[in-house]
């Protein structure tokens, strides 16, 4: 695609239509609008059903990681709960080589690329580290400061872009966050520097208890794009064959070289904002009802089963698949963890400044008794 920004000159208006998103969210298993749809090809059979399996085994953790919190086996769990199709369609529509930048609300986008369950859960069992090796995953730390990670993900890829790699950067925000300074500056500097980065915004209607309305203007999250020459796109975000499609473009365009993206994909969050949260307290219990009807893994299963590429056999091993996975996580967690209070020093600075040396020595010296 690779549009080229073009800038007002006096007296001429500018063409917005290459930046601007559908007018409908473009939805491949019950599109309201073929047009919307438009170049974005279906994805094969293959790749639905290996994300219908991923959306499986992702819920049954996230049910798995709610019943530990209630244990207090971790501090507090947010949810991943009807964002399935979001975070299996980001995880997939990256190769081994991009980097993905998740949020605390992105387990399931971290286990769908194939980290441990146990490692993705470990901030949240209150270790100071990730958990996981982010270089080996290429998977940032996932980030609780409001879109700080979208200026990481733009300056990651525009790095790698200069050492000649073809590595894309996918960062995951939530509708919230497009109202923090911090995206805004990720995507004016995306825009200039034509950054292979793609920002998908998972607008779940709710920052905490604010209603999206009450904290943005905006005709839709989308239009943010045009406004620093990013493309944009939005997508039905409980459609996963329509996640994958328009992630999947937006991911090959900007590694192109066509710039970055911009997708906001319409989704709802089913659970409470963490497990520390009572949604009922602030949202009418219709809504939360309509979008359950909506819920990404029925609509997916539903259009698999009808089109023969799932059979029951199938869909009862992706449940036996699920289970054991949960088990697995049960299992490991029964343990406390060994945990390593001079670790916290770690991987912060390269050559650690004289004042942290200084404490690492008084806390090593109280850890030893002395
Ligand atoms: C910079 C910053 N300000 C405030 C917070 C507190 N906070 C944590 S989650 C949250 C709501 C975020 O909503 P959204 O971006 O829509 O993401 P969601 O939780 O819905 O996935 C807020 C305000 C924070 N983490 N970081
Ligand atoms: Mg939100």
């Amino acid at each position: 695609m690779g549009h080229t920004p073009m800038h007002t000159t006096a007296g001429k208006g500018v063409e917005l239509s290459p930046w601007l998103p559908s007018q409908v969210p473009v939805s491949l298993l019950s599109p309201h609008d073929r047009a919307a749809n438009g170049t974005y090809g279906e994805p094969s059979p293959e790749s639905l059903l290996t994300a219908y399996r991923k959306m499986v085994l992702g819920r049954r953790f996230d049910e798995q990681a709610t019943a530990l919190a209630r244990q207090g086996r971790l501090a507090v769990h947010p949810s991943s709960l009807g964002q399935e199709a979001c975070q299996v369609g980001a995880a997939l529509a990256l190769r081994a080589a991009d980097w993905l930048f998740p949020t605390y609300r992105d387990c399931v986008a971290l286990v769908s690329r194939g980290i441990d369950p146990v490692e993705a859960l470990t901030l949240l069992r209150g270790d100071a580290h990730c958990g996981y090796d982010p270089l080996r995953h290429r998977t940032a730390p996932q980030c609780t400061p409001l879109a700080t990670h979208a200026a990481h993900a733009t300056g990651l890829a525009h790095a790698e872009r200069l050492k000649g790699a073809d590595t894309v950067a996918l960062a995951l925000v939530g509708d919230g966050a497009t109202s923090e300074g911090d995206f805004h500056e990720a995507l004016n500097l995306a825009g200039v520097l034509r950054a292979p980065v793609v920002f998908l915004v998972q607008n779940n209607r709710y920052a905490i208890s604010v209603p999206l309305s009450a904290q943005c203007a905006a005709p839709g999250l989308a239009y943010k794009g045009v406004g620093y020459g990013v493309r944009a796109e939005q997508v039905d975000g409980n459609d996963a064959a329509a996640v994958l499609a328009v992630l999947t473009t937006a991911i090959e365009d900007a590694r192109a070289g066509g710039g970055p993206w911009l997708v906001e994909a319409h989704t709802y969050r089913l659970g409470p904002h963490t497990s520390a949260d009572d949604p009922s307290r602030y949202r009418p219990a219709e809504e939360a009802e309509h979008w359950r009807r909506r819920d990404p893994i029925t609509r997916l299963e539903s259009a698999l089963r009808e089109r023969g590429v799932l059979t029951p056999e199938a869909a009862e091993s992706a449940t036996a698949e699920a289970e054991a996975y949960a088990a697995d996580l049960r299992a490991r967690f029964a343990e406390d963890p060994d945990l390593t209070p001079l670790a916290l020093f770690d991987h912060v600075f390269a050559s650690p400044p004289p004042h942290l040396t200084e404490q690492r020595a008084a806390l090593r010296a109280e850890l030893e008794g002395r």
